[in-house]
C-alpha cells in the first residue's frame, strides 16, 4: 500500500517524514496518552490539567474482567465514560493536506475533540471510523486530542448506549480506545475517507469462467479542495508477483466538495482462483488517482480474490464449483488482563492456533473484528462468517418494536461491516443477527424481530449483491424444545445458522441430529448450518467417567472430560448430515462473560477448545485436530488428571492413525483401533505409585508418540465411588471417585439448578457430618456395575436413602445380586431408615470372578437406588 507509516510518536516531538506526492502519511497515535475514568469536566479543552491522570498507551481498556478464579484487586468491570488526552505535534509539512483521525474501533460511544473543537461522535463499539481533522489540526505545533469513550450499560439511566446494539450478550463490553488510533494525511483529492470507514474502493469478481474473470470495481473519489479537479483514475489488477494483469484508466472531473464515482470493469484472463486453504491466491486492486498534470494524488491497494460459491440446501457449500465441507470455530476478541485491547501479535497467535487446529472456516462472532484477522483469513484461505452485534434483542428492554434510533444504529453498523470488509475474499456471508428470538421465550418480554431483520437483510443485499446473508438462531421450537412462543426466523436471510446446545443446556447430546433433521425438513429451501455448539470444560476439574453424572451448565463443576464426550457425540451427528453447509464449535477460546460464575473461573465462558490465556489446548482440541489437520496426531487424554481415583482406568487417545499402540509402565498393552479418531484401552490397571503411559503410532514410517504419567495412591483392590456424580470427593482418608463402571439407570443430583448468583444451592442434608455429601447425588432405576476388580473376595458397602419425602414403605423395593445371586433382598430404604432423607448402609461380601465384580440393582417395586459404593478386599 502506498502509505508511509511514521514511527512511534514521542510526545511534544516534532515528527519528520513528510508525505510524498501520492503517498498517504499515517502517523500512529498509540503512545503518550493520559487517561482518567469518570466525569472530567472540561477535559476536552486544551488547557485542562491532566497531570494527575494515568499514562497509558493504546490499545487500552480500563476494564479487567474474566479469566480469574478469584476476584483480584485488578478486577474492574466499571462501565461509564473514560477520558483520553494526547498532546502531539504532527509534521509541519502536513499543512495543505487533508488530515483524518482514524479509530480502528472504540467502545461504545466515542466523542472526539481536537484542540477544543468537537470533531464528532461515533456510536458502536466495533466499526472503524474517521473524522476530518483538517480544520482543527495545527501541523508543526502542539495539538491536544481529547477523546471520551463511554461503555455505559444500555440499561443505565440516561445511557448514551440505550439504542446501540448489542443490548445484551454473553460477552463483556470492554470500554476504551481498544484498537489503534492514527492520523492520516492525504491530498485534498483522495479516495473517500468518510464512506462508513470503508476504503473507498470496492472490487468483486462479477463473473468467472475458465477463460476470464470480469472484475467490477467501484471507486469513490472525493475532492475536498476549493476547485473542481480533473483526475485520471487508473485501476490495475496485480498478480501475486506484483505484475499487472489488467488495467483501465478513466478521466473524470470531481466538483469541489463533491465525491465522484469511477466504475471500471476489468477482465483478468485465465484467472488464478482464490480457492480456500488449498490455494488462497490473492490479486491486488491498485488504484492511482492522478491530476491532469500527472501528479499522483492518492494511491491505494486492496486485496482481491477471484472466487465463486454457492450454498445448496441439501448438499452444502461449493467453492469454485467444488464441494467443500466447512468445519471450524467461532472466535471472540479478548484475552485475560487485556480484555479487547489486544496486540497484532495476539491476533496472529490466535490465527496460528486456529490453523494448527485445522479449521477451514471461522465465525467471527459476535461483531466486527480487527482488520488483522480478516487479512490473515484472506491469506490463510478461510471461509469467514462476519457479523454485526445484533445480539439477543432487536429493541431496548421492555420494547416489543424496534425504535427508529436503534434501527438506524443497527443499519449503520451493518454498513460499516460491509463497506470496511467488502474486499476480503475470505468473507462469504454477512450475518445480521444472533439469537434475537431469545426474548420470545419469556412471555411479555417478547420482541418483533422480523421487521428489523427484514430491513437489515435488504440493506445487506443492496450494499453487497455478491454475498449471501445469514443469521444465527437460538430458539426455534422443535423436537422437544418447547418454547413455542419463539419466532421462526429461518427464511429471512439467504442461508441460516442454528446455535444448538443439546446435552449442555437442554435435552441430551443425541438429540442434536434429529432436531437438525426436523429444521432441514421444515425449511427445505434454506441452507442450514450449525453456527454454535459447545460445552464448558474446566482445566482443573475432572471426572472418571463424565457421562455418568449430572453436570450443571451453570454450576461449578465442568469436567474437561465432559466437554470431550459431548463433542464426540455431537460431531459424529454433524458429520453424518451433509446438508449442513458448515459447523462452528462454540468457542475456540474461553472468553469473558461477566454474567458467569461456573466451572473453575469467574466471569468466564469456558467452552473454549483452548484456555483463555491460549496456553493450554484442552483434550478436545486434539479430537478436532486429528480429523481437521494434516498433522499426525497422537494425543493421550487426561494429562490434567494425573492423580487417579481408581486403580483401573480406561485410557483414551485422539489420533488420526488407524491404530495406536499403548504401553503402561513399560509394558506393551497392544494396539487399539481408532474409530472416529478415538482409540480406547479398557480397564488398564495402574501400578501403585506412578505409571508412565505412552501411546505411539507410525505415520508413513515416522513414529509419533505422546506420554502422560498417572498416579494411583490408593490400596490395591479398593473402590470408593459416588453414584450419580461426575465428580469425586475426598472425605477424611477416603478418596471417592466419580460414578463409573455403570450401565443403566439415571444419575440424579438433588441440587436445584445453580445460577451465577447461587452457584452452590443448598440441599436438605441426609445424615450428618462429611458423609452427607455422598447423598447429594444418586443413581436410580435398574442398573449394573461391572467393577474391574481382580478375582477374590471383597467386602462391599452400599449407601442409599429414600429421596422422596412424599412416599411410604414398600414403594421402593429392590434386590442387589452378584452374578445372579442375591446379596440383598427386598431392600426398602424408607422402611429401613424409618423415613425419607435418612441414610442406610448395607454390607455384604462377594466374589469377583475373572470379569470383575458384577453388581446388579434389580427393582421389584419403584426404582433401585444407590449413592455410594465402597469395596475393599475381604479379610
Ligand atoms: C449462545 C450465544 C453465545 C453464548 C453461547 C453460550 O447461544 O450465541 O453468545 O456465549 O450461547 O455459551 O451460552
Amino acid at each position: 500500500m502506498a502509505m508511509k507509516i511514521l514511527g512511534a510518536l514521542a510526545v511534544l516531538l516534532v515528527l519528520g517524514g513528510a508525505a510524498e506526492a501520492g503517498e498517504r502519511a499515517v502517523l500512529p497515535l498509540d503512545q503518550g496518552w493520559r487517561f482518567s475514568f469518570g466525569a472530567a469536566n472540561g477535559a476536552e479543552a486544551p488547557a485542562f490539567d491532566d497531570h494527575g491522570w494515568a499514562s497509558v498507551s493504546l490499545p487500552h481498556t480500563w476494564n479487567h474482567v474474566g479469566g480469574t478464579k478469584e476476584r483480584e484487586p485488578s478486577y474492574n468491570h466499571e462501565r461509564g465514560a473514560g477520558w483520553y488526552r494526547l498532546n502531539f505535534t504532527p509534521p509541519a509539512d502536513y499543512a495543505g493536506k487533508k488530515l483524518w483521525l482514524q479509530f480502528d474501533g472504540a467502545s461504545i460511544v466515542t466523542d472526539v475533540w481536537l484542540n477544543g473543537v468537537k470533531l464528532g461522535t461515533h456510536k458502536g463499539a466495533f466499526g472503524r471510523f474517521r473524522f476530518d481533522a483538517t480544520a482543527a489540526l495545527k501541523p508543526g505545533q502542539a495539538n491536544l486530542l481529547a477523546v471520551r469513550t463511554d461503555n455505559s450499560s444500555p440499561e443505565a439511566a440516561n445511557s448514551p448506549t440505550a439504542e446501540i446494539p448489542p443490548m445484551s450478550g454473553d460477552f463483556f463490553m470492554f470500554g476504551g480506545l481498544y484498537r489503534k488510533v492514527s492520523l492520516i494525511a492525504t491530498d485534498p483529492v483522495h479516495l473517500d475517507m468518510l464512506d462508513d470507514g470503508g476504503p473507498g474502493i470496492y472490487a468483486r469478481a462479477k463473473s468467472i469462467d475458465g477463460k476470464e474473470a470480469a472484475i467490477e470495481v467501484a471507486e469513490r473519489i472525493a475532492n475536498d479542495g476549493a476547485h473542481p479537479q480533473a483526475v485520471t483514475v487508473k485501476t490495475a489488477i496485480l498478480d501475486e508477483s506484483g505484475k499487472e494483469v489488467a488495467a483501465s484508466s478513466e478521466t473524470l472531473t470531481v466538483a469541489a466538495g463533491q465525491t465522484a464515482m469511477a466504475s471500471p470493469n476489468l477482465s483478468v484472463a485465465r484467472p488464478h482462483l482464490w480457492n480456500g486453504k488449498a490455494d488462497p491466491y490473492l490479486y491486488q486492486v491498485a488504484v492511482t488517482v492522478s491530476s491532469d498534470q500527472g501528479a499522483v494524488l492518492d494511491e491505494m491497494r486492496q486485496p482481491l480474490g477471484v472466487r465463486s460459491y454457492r450454498i445448496d440446501p441439501d448438499k452444502g457449500f461449493f467453492l469454485n464449483g467444488q464441494h467443500l465441507g466447512l468445519h471450524g470455530v467461532s472466535r471472540h476478541q479478548d484475552r485475560p488482563g487485556k480484555g479487547w485491547a489486544i496486540s497484532d501479535a495476539d491476533q496472529r497467535q490466535d490465527m496460528d492456533i486456529m490453523l494448527e487446529l485445522g479449521v477451514n472456516t471461522l465465525r467471527l462472532a459476535h461483531y466486527q473484528h480487527d482488520q488483522t484477522i480478516y487479512d490473515l483469513s484472506d491469506r490463510a484461505g478461510l471461509v469467514v462468517w462476519a457479523e454485526i452485534p445484533l445480539v439477543d434483542r432487536t429493541s431496548p428492554k421492555g420494547m416489543a418494536d424496534t425504535p427508529p434510533g436503534f434501527q438506524a444504529n443497527a443499519e449503520s453498523q451493518l454498513r460499516e461491516l460491509i463497506k470496511q470488509n467488502y474486499n476480503h475474499p475470505s468473507i462469504f456471508v454477512w450475518s445480521i443477527g444472533n439469537e434475537v428470538n431469545l426474548r420470545a421465550l419469556k412471555p411479555g418480554e417478547g420482541e418483533h424481530a422480523k421487521p428489523l431483520l427484514t430491513d437489515l437483510n435488504a440493506l445487506a443485499k443492496r450494499l453487497d449483491p455478491s454475498r449471501l446473508t445469514t443469521m444465527a438462531d437460538c430458539c426455534e421450537p422443535g423436537q422437544g424444545v418447547t418454547n413455542q412462543e419463539a419466532e421462526v426466523l429461518a427464511g429471512i436471510t439467504d442461508v441460516f445458522g442454528y446455535n444448538r446446545y443439546q446435552g449442555w443446556y437442554y435435552q441430551t447430546p443425541q438429540d442434536l441430529g434429529p432436531v437438525l433433521d426436523l429444521y432441514h425438513k421444515l425449511h427445505g429451501s434454506v441452507p442450514i448450518s450449525v453456527s454454535e455448539y459447545g460445552a464448558g470444560g474446566a482445566l482443573s476439574q475432572h471426572s472418571d467417567n463424565a457421562l455418568d453424572g449430572v453436570v450443571f451448565p451453570k454450576g461449578h463443576f465442568h469436567p474437561e472430560e465432559y466437554e470431550s464426550r459431548l463433542h464426540e457425540i455431537w460431531y459424529r451427528q454433524l458429520k453424518a448430515r451433509p446438508y449442513l453447509w458448515a459447523t462452528w464449535v462454540w468457542n475456540m477460546f474461553d472468553f469473558t462473560s461477566d454474567s458467569r460464575n461456573e466451572g473453575d473461573m469467574l466471569d468466564t465462558n469456558d467452552k473454549g477448545l483452548v484456555s483463555f490465556d491460549r496456553a493450554t489446548r484442552k483434550d478436545v482440541f486434539y479430537y478436532y485436530q486429528a480429523q481437521w489437520s494434516d498433522k499426525p496426531v497422537v494425543h493421550l487424554n487426561g494429562r490434567r488428571y494425573p492423580d487417579r481415583a481408581y486403580e483401573v482406568n480406561d485410557v483414551e487417545v485422539y489420533s488420526n492413525a488407524p491404530a495406536v499402540r499403548l504401553s503402561a509402565g513399560g509394558k506393551d498393552l497392544g494396539e487399539a483401533k481408532c474409530a472416529d479418531y478415538l482409540c480406547v484401552w479398557r480397564n488398564v490397571r495402574l501400578s501403585p505409585g506412578e505409571t508412565v503411559l505412552t501411546a505411539s503410532a507410525s505415520f508413513s514410517g515416522q513414529p509419533v508418540s505422546d506420554s502422560v504419567t498417572w498416579r494411583y495412591s490408593g490400596q490395591p483392590g479398593v473402590i470408593d465411588m459416588r453414584a450419580g456424580s461426575p465428580a469425586g470427593v475426598q472425605l477424611g482418608a477416603i478418596r471417592y471417585g466419580s460414578d463409573d463402571f455403570v450401565s443403566g439407570g439415571t444419575a440424579v443430583d438433588r441440587h436445584p439448578q445453580p445460577s451465577p448468583e447461587n452457584p452452590y444451592p443448598a440441599v436438605p442434608a441426609v445424615g450428618e457430618g462429611d458423609r452427607a455429601v455422598l447423598f447429594e447425588t444418586y443413581r436410580e432405576g435398574k442398573f449394573s456395575y461391572a467393577i474391574p476388580l481382580a478375582p477374590g473376595r471383597y467386602q462391599v458397602t452400599l449407601r442409599f436413602f429414600e429421596p422422596n419425602a412424599e412416599t411410604s414403605a414398600k414403594q421402593r423395593l429392590f434386590d442387589v445380586t452378584v452374578d445372579g445371586v442375591a446379596k440383598l433382598k427386598g431392600v426398602d430404604p424408607f422402611a429401613e431408615a424409618g423415613g425419607a432423607l435418612k441414610p442406610v448402609e448395607k454390607n455384604f461380601t462377594a466374589e469377583a470372578k475373572k470379569g470383575g465384580l458384577n453388581l446388579d440393582f434389580m427393582p421389584t417395586a419403584g426404582q433401585a437406588i444407590v449413592s455410594a459404593i465402597e469395596i475393599q478386599p475381604a479379610r
